[in-house]
């Protein structure tokens, strides 16, 4: 199933997020640990300014454990914003999520009648019904290793303090950054059919060959060669059999199944994205998008320019005329 981004849907989205988000105490925004950057909802940090947030790096069995150190340092910065690794490998993670969230709430406040409600908020795939489920030791949403499945929930009883409740409609991931949509892609998070396997995966390679040289060879021997992503995928294919006809190598065949072992975590404990590749692409797109705007404005004055020269022109010969 793949699912696809529309005006109309983000706008509907958002627009619900926005009639929730009074009822709310805390928000859990779920990311996937592999790709904490890319797989946020560009929206909802405009959106909800002021809430406390609950981050959670989920398929940390899947990601770098010193990658995900540097994270939740960089996501805990200040008493509303915690951040916690969790992950189905490992239940201690789940166990703390009741004590973050009382403590992100109990400044100042006085005994409440009324149970506080914590927001679960992702993209698709990236771990909502698996946490739900987990939180209440019973299998409240459906799971599965595809987007968009969850059933609209409404609240669901936590403990004698806290109520949870799901993502109102469907977030869309960074859709709009070329990079993102390629970790998107490695990762699964987004299964675009109209993305070509070898493309992202010799996009994943580039990175792992730079990055995870040794988990590559260890996985694909020691002799793999590393230095253009296009050789690496055609020896992969070669050692692993992903031949076509004239026995030469199927590039999809052997793009799709890197991307598989990857997602598996077979190529071993890998992120994807570090907090210091998030400011500079932030950074980036921020200049793209002034240097746009300062484009614009040039050709606005060019073009009210150009105008006034020629109604002084015609001006000038109208008084030559008469
Ligand atoms: N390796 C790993 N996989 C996970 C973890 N949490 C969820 N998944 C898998 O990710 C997929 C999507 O999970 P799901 O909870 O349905 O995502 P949702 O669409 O956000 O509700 C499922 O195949 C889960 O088994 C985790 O901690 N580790
Ligand atoms: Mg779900």
């Amino acid at each position: 199933m793949s699912i696809q981004w529309f005006p109309g849907h983000m706008h509907k989205a958002r627009k619900e997020m926005a009639k929730v988000l009074p009822e709310i105490d805390v928000i859990l925004e779920i990311l996937d640990a592999r790709i904490p950057w890319s797989s946020e909802n560009p929206m909802l940090s405009d959106i909800a300014r002021d809430k406390p947030v609950l981050r959670l790096l989920t398929k940390s069995d899947l990601a770098d454990p010193d990658m995900t150190a540097q994270w939740l340092a960089f996501f805990s910065n200040d008493e509303k914003r915690d951040a916690l690794a969790i992950s189905t490998a490992q239940p201690s993670g789940y166990k703390a999520i009741p004590m973050r969230l009382k403590s992100l709430v109990s400044s100042g406040t006085s005994p409440r009648m009324k149970a506080r409600v914590a927001m679960v908020v992702g993209i698709p795939n990236v771990g909502k019904s698996t946490l739900i489920n987990k939180l209440t030791g019973r299998v409240m949403a459906k799971t599965g290793n595809e987007p968009a499945i969850t059933k609209r929930q409404q609240l669901i009883k936590l403990n004698e303090h806290w109520n949870l409740r799901d993502t109102p409609g469907v977030l869309w991931p960074k859709v709009q950054n070329p990079a993102s949509g390629f970790r998107l892609a490695a990762t699964g998070a987004v299964r675009d059919t109209a993305m070509d396997s070898a493309e992202v995966a010799t996009h994943l390679l580039d990175y792992l060959c730079t990055h995870y040289a040794g988990a590559l060879q260890r996985r694909y021997g020691a002799d793999l060669p590393l230095h253009d992503s296009v050789q690496t995928l055609d020896a992969i294919g070669h050692r692993r059999g992903c031949l076509g006809a004239g026995a030469l190598v199927d590039f999809d065949r052997a793009g799709r199944l890197i991307l598989q072992e990857f997602r598996q975590g077979l190529v071993g404990e890998i992120s994807l994205e570090t907090p210091a590749m998030r400011e500079q692409e932030t950074r980036e797109t921020e200049q793209r998008l002034a240097r746009i705007a300062e484009k614009r404005e040039q050709r606005k004055t060019q073009k009210t320019e150009q105008r006034a020269a020629q109604r002084s022109r015609r001006n000038a010969g109208k008084r030559r005329g008469s």
